[in-house]
């Protein structure tokens, strides 16, 4: 086996909406932000001891309770153990220019505003999501400060794998968001995380392919 077959997170393969398989890697969405205008950023981590192809790295949005048709993401380079990938949105006004600098891609991606479903694939897997696939809350999601709409998400330091249940009632608060106030953008670009831990060949489990 390389080294490149290591990972240390390792948990149960379950079946998730449609019968898409899921599980939990710390792979995950580590920032949020749903400000005014057009201040909307979202950013991927690689909290495994391994880099990470992001050819592997799919995001679908789904908007406004809709199951079917959404718009899909998909990823090049490599992003290293311990960094985020962050997206900005693309528009050409009402960005903050810390969102743009700060950016690996600018897009439509982050067409959202609140009340719109975001599930994160590796390998076609999902590893997590942010909102209820299928449910339309109005709005958003929450309840203030720590909800998907007007503010910005930070993942808490302790959150290790997403949430892949993309099915299940949501609240952003029972998945570890912690909130800052609207169009907050000093957190974008890095994470922190208490869950980079070093390779342990025993816990590879049902996931091994993962990370090939
Ligand atoms: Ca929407
Ligand atoms: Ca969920
Ligand atoms: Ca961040």
């Amino acid at each position: 086996m390389t080294r490149l077959f290591k990972t240390t997170l390792a948990v149960a393969l379950v079946l998730g909406f449609a019968g898409v398989a899921a599980a939990q890697t710390a792979v995950f969405f580590s920032e949020y932000i749903e400000g005014s205008s057009n201040n909307k950023a979202v950013e991927i981590y690689n909290g495994t001891s391994s880099d990470l192809d992001m050819s592997r790295v799919r995001v679908e949005r789904f908007n406004n309770g809709s199951t079917t048709l959404p718009a899909v993401y998909t990823f090049t380079g490599t992003l290293i153990s311990g960094d985020v990938f962050v997206i900005g949105n693309p528009s050409a006004t009402g960005v903050d220019p810390v969102i743009v600098a700060q950016s690996d891609l600018l897009s439509t991606l982050t067409y959202y505003n609140g009340d719109d479903v975001l599930i994160l694939y590796l390998d076609s897997i999902v590893v997590d999501s942010i909102g209820q696939l299928g449910n339309d809350p109005g709005v958003f999601w929450g309840t203030a400060p720590i909800t998907t709409a007007e503010y910005t998400l930070v993942r808490d330091a302790g959150v290790c794998v997403g949430d892949v249940d993309v099915s299940n009632f949501y609240d952003p608060a029972l998945d570890g968001w912690i909130s800052y106030p609207q169009n907050t953008v000093s957190y974008l670009g890095s994470h922190t995380s208490n869950c980079i831990v070093a390779n342990d060949e025993s816990s590879w489990g049902g996931v091994k392919a993962l990370f090939r």
